[in-house]
This record gives C-alpha cells, sequence and structure tokens, in this order.
C-alpha cells in the first residue's frame, strides 16, 4: 500500500497539481475492501490494544473499515453484524465475547455470501462453514505455559504442597476455557497441587478486586498461588492481597496472562511472578487474511502468532515496550 501511495505521488508530480487532485480521488474511492468488525468491548488494556491495532493496521493496508463495539453484550454484537450484513461489506470480522449462540446470524451472513474471519476468540458451532479463519492466541497452550512455570516454582519452593485459588475471565469464552484446561491438564498429575476454588472475575480489574477479597476473606494465608486469567483482573486482586497484609509475588506466587505494559511493570516490582503473553497485536493477521479471502485465496483455518512468557526467572530489563 505504501508503495502504490508513493507511485501515486510520483505520477502527482508528473501530472502537476490538477492530476494530482484526480488521482488522490481514484484512491480513496477504492479501498482495497469494506470490513465490518464487531468488537466486544473495551473491558482490558489487552481489548483496547486490539482495537487500535486493527484500526491503525486497516489504514495501513487501504482497507474500509466499519468498527462497532458491543460494550460486553452479545446481542449487540448480532445487531452489528446484521447491520454490517445490510450493509453488504466485503468481509465481517468479529471477537465473539462467548462461543455459544451464533448460528442464526452467521447463517444469515453465509446467505448473503459475505465471509466470516473470527478474531481472538473462537465459537462453538456444528456447521464448520459458518467462518473461513480464526485468528487468535493458542490459550490452551498459555494455560499450559502457566502451569509449567508452576510446577518449575514449586521445585525451587520445595513445598509439599500448594493450595491454588484461580480467578477466570468471561464464563463460556474461549479463553476462559481453555487457559483453565491447559492449566488444570499441567498440574492434575502433581500430588503437590490443590485446587481450593474457581471464581468468575470476567475479566475485569473491579471483578478481580471483589474476587480477591472474596477468596483471602475464606481462605486467608492458605492461599500459595492465584491463577488469574487476564492481567486486568489480577491488577484489580493485588491491592486487596496487600490490604490483608500479605506480600503479592512472595507469601502468595501470582500468575497472569496477557503482558500488557501496567502487568509487566508490576512483574519488575516483584508482585507478579509470571505472565504468559497474550498478544493483542493481530491487525496484520487480519488485513491479509481478508485481503487473501477477498482475492479467492485459500486461507489456514486456524492462526496463531507466536507467544511466550515473561517471569521473575527472566531478564526484566530486557523487556521491550509492550505497546498494550
Ligand atoms: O486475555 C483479556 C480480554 O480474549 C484473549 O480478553 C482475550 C482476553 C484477554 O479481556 O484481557
Amino acid at each position: 500500500m505504501k508503495k502504490m501511495v508513493t507511485i501515486l505521488m510520483l505520477i502527482c508530480l508528473a501530472a502537476g497539481v490538477g492530476g494530482c487532485a484526480q488521482q488522490q480521488k481514484v484512491e480513496e474511492a477504492a479501498p482495497a475492501l469494506v470490513m465490518g468488525f464487531s468488537q466486544l468491548g473495551s473491558e482490558s488494556s489487552f481489548r483496547i490494544g486490539n482495537t487500535k491495532d486493527i484500526e491503525d493496521r486497516a489504514k495501513e493496508y487501504g482497507i474500509s473499515l466499519m468498527m462497532e463495539n458491543a460494550n460486553q453484550k452479545q446481542e449487540n454484537q448480532i445487531d452489528a453484524l446484521r447491520r454490517f450484513i445490510a450493509y453488504r461489506v466485503d468481509v465481517i470480522a468479529f471477537s465473539p465475547i462467548v462461543e455459544d449462540g451464533w448460528d442464526n446470524v452467521l447463517l444469515e451472513a453465509k446467505q448473503a455470501g459475505i465471509p466470516v474471519i473470527l478474531v481472538d476468540r473462537t465459537i462453538e458451532t456444528d456447521q464448520q462453514d459458518l467462518y473461513l479463519s480464526q485468528i487468535g492466541a493458542d490459550f490452551y497452550r498459555e494455560g499450559v505455559m502457566a502451569g509449567e512455570y508452576l510446577l518449575k516454582k514449586a521445585d525451587e519452593l520445595g513445598k509439599e504442597k500448594l493450595h491454588i485459588v484461580e480467578i477466570t475471565g468471561t464464563a463460556d469464552s474461549t479463553p476462559m476455557k481453555q487457559r483453565h484446561e491447559g492449566f488444570m491438564d499441567t498440574i492434575a498429575g502433581d500430588p503437590r497441587m490443590e485446587i481450593l476454588e474457581s471464581v468468575n472475575g470476567d475479566f475485569l480489574r473491579s471483578r478481580g478486586a471483589e474476587c480477591m477479597k472474596y477468596l483471602i476473606g475464606k481462605y486467608g494465608q492458605r492461599i500459595d498461588v492465584i491463577f488469574s486469567h487476564n492481567d486486568e483482573m489480577t491488577v484489580g486482586a493485588i491491592p486487596e492481597i496487600e490490604k490483608a497484609g500479605y506480600v503479592p509475588g512472595r507469601d502468595m506466587i501470582i500468575l497472569s496472562i496477557d503482558g500488557g505494559q501496567e502487568a509487566i511493570d508490576i512483574l519488575r516490582a516483584g508482585k507478579i511472578n509470571c505472565i504468559v503473553e497474550c498478544t493483542p497485536m493481530l491487525g496484520s493477521l487480519l488485513m491479509e487474511t481478508a485481503i487473501a479471502v477477498k482475492e479467492g485465496k485459500t486461507v489456514e483455518r486456524v492462526i496463531h502468532p507466536r507467544e511466550r512468557s515473561f517471569t521473575d526467572y527472566d531478564d526484566l530489563g530486557a523487556i521491550a515496550p509492550r505497546g498494550y
């Protein structure tokens, strides 16, 4: 795209000012494609970073973007998808807040001949042809990475038992289900690991605080480990741990997911022990996939970005600014 703009500018210079205005109009009138994107909400720094990245990359790739934010409500997302169908966009993309309940609206998109790409989370359906591709993290692997860190930490601490509490993300969402499974499968065979309770924090900072308050009230110093499904809830939980007189990162091992800047800074301060990365920077993959779809090319069914973890075993000085 950048190349195209440069070529256009060169033609403009050769053609004089009048020609330039004409060329500019032609380019503005013909975006590579029109994409309708339904974002699920603004619940976390991941989500805000994801929205911004999609907007930025759409501009970069010359894609005309209709962005709608559903404010955490599935019915708002369904309404947005229907508007995109009525508008006859070239491609529909969306981040489904939960996995179930999409068949009807996606059937409508299929009947209108509009291809659908899932971003970040996936859906549960018997009709596999309702979407072409899912671009998002391997959430199961994220849970596994958190579990593997804990097994290593348990060896280092040499404790006989570790009592774990889990603060989960939005019920019935892909990251909630898969992070839980990956983590539980990884620690399941180890007799040192004991789950005290899992509570639903809905990926929200305020809920993270409430959940932590409840858990500390109920289990107090029995809690050895907190596995929180995202940074936002972790950041909400930490002050509650401190208010109760415990030192996060030392008295209680804290495991988090996302890797936004705020949480990375808290990791550096020693109050979080491990953060598994979940990158919101999915915009380029989305735009490239959408263009390939428009050109009639076959695309990958599942596209995972590469991710890592950041832990108190790493050189934390070496982490580049996260951008979300
Ligand atoms: O981890 C959390 C966000 O779906 C992977 O949603 C995403 C999750 C992310 O609210 O912070």
